[in-house]
């Protein structure tokens, strides 16, 4: 299996985020990506490319034409502001009653805008890094198109959480849609996203959630629990035409290794019934049990049979990098699930 990667990620470096209380170094860093990248070099699993580029245009399928402009201008219009020293954070949202259908002018209201949390800094290599996050995926997504079995791609910042016009939870742009999307627009008729990140895949649900071409599933962390809080329950089924076209499975805290893997029958039998010509993983690997930020109990040897269950659908699928913050164990947890579904 290939492996897509850039070090471009490291441009993505954000000092802190708001948590517990307390601004924390940031649980998305740059390690991450070396971690994996390092390990997929000892492994067998295949070569690692450079990503290619695309431009604006297979991103603008996704994201809204507002909210592109913004994140490629954002640092600069915080610097205006506030100068160099510290990285973009929001600071207030609109809540029920209040206008959230007006664009602010100042820097600090579009930072609250166009995010939904505070532990997402903008940085001066935000834009740079977020780009060619998903040009490694839509690159990987090509070598699909072309005829491999699967491919890696190695995508960091992450992107599940991220809609068409807002961000969140480490993610700026929507990664593994843009992918499905480009299968789509390269004649695909129906592509399946499974999503098995310790978090809801909000921004994917949001993204597909009134279309019946992707079939969007979910496994993660009960929202009457978990971020992010809002999303996620199992009675979100999908809208109008995409009503039956989205799968939630939120499970509870301390949920076990046979616990996850029932849940990941059903979705899987789910992907199955709807036949898609293509599959798009987001993998992360923040369900071990070891992972900082979250509360699932998956431990490294449960990861090869993730993959090998995968491998067992049979379809030509995109494994997408999402979460995973046990920076000593992300490698071999990533790793495990692409060795076991090769050799499955
Ligand atoms: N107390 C991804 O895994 N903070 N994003 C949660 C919990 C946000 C995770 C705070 C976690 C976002 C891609
Ligand atoms: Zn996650």
């Amino acid at each position: 299996m290939k492996t897509i990667y850039t070090d471009t990620h490291r441009l993505q470096h954000g000092n802190l985020e708001l948590m517990d209380g307390q601004l924390l170094p940031c649980f998305e860093k740059p390690e991450r990506a070396d971690l994996v990248i390092s390990h997929v070099r000892a492994s067998q699993l295949g070569p690692v490319l450079e990503p290619q580029e695309f431009g604006i245009a297979p991103l603008a399928r996704i994201h809204a034409p507002n909210y592109l402009a913004f994140l490629q201008s954002a640092w600069d219009a915080w610097v205006e502001e506030h100068g160099s020293d510290h990285h973009a954070l929001p600071l207030n949202w609109p809540i029920r009653g209040m206008r959230s259908d007006i664009e602010p002018e100042a820097i600090d209201g579009k930072l609250s805008y166009f995010s939904f949390d505070a532990g997402t800094p903008i940085t001066p290599g935000t834009w740079q890094a977020v780009t060619r996050s998903a040009y490694v995926a839509l690159t990987a997504q090509q070598w699909i198109a072309s005829g491999e079995r699967a491919a890696f791609a190695l995508c960091r910042p992450p992107g599940h959480h991220a809609a068409a016009d807002y961000y969140g939870g480490y993610c700026f742009l929507n990664n593994a849609a843009i992918a499905a999307q480009a299968f789509l627009d390269q004649g695909a008729a129906r592509v399946a996203v499974l999503d098995v990140d310790y978090h809801h895949a909000n921004g994917t649900q949001a993204i597909f959630y009134a279309r019946d071409d992707v079939l969007v599933l979910s496994l993660h962390g009960d929202p009457r629990q978990e971020f992010p809080y809002f999303l996620g329950y199992a009675d979100e089924t999908g809208l109008g035409a995409g009503e039956g076209f989205n799968a939630n499975y939120p499970l509870p805290w301390g949920t076990d290794a046979s616990t996850w893997f029932a849940a990941l029958e059903s979705a899987c039998e789910r992907i199955t019934a709807y036949a898609p010509d293509a599959l798009v993983i987001s993998l992360g690997v923040d369900t071990y049990k070891g992972d900082p930020i979250s509360q699932f109990l998956l431990d490294s040897a449960d990861y090869p049979r993730l993959g090998q269950r995968l491998a067992r659908l049979g379809l030509p699928t995109l494994f997408v990098m999402e979460g995973g913050y046990a920076v000593d164990a992300i490698g071999v947890n990533t790793v495990n699930v692409l060795t076991g579904f090769m050799q499955a």
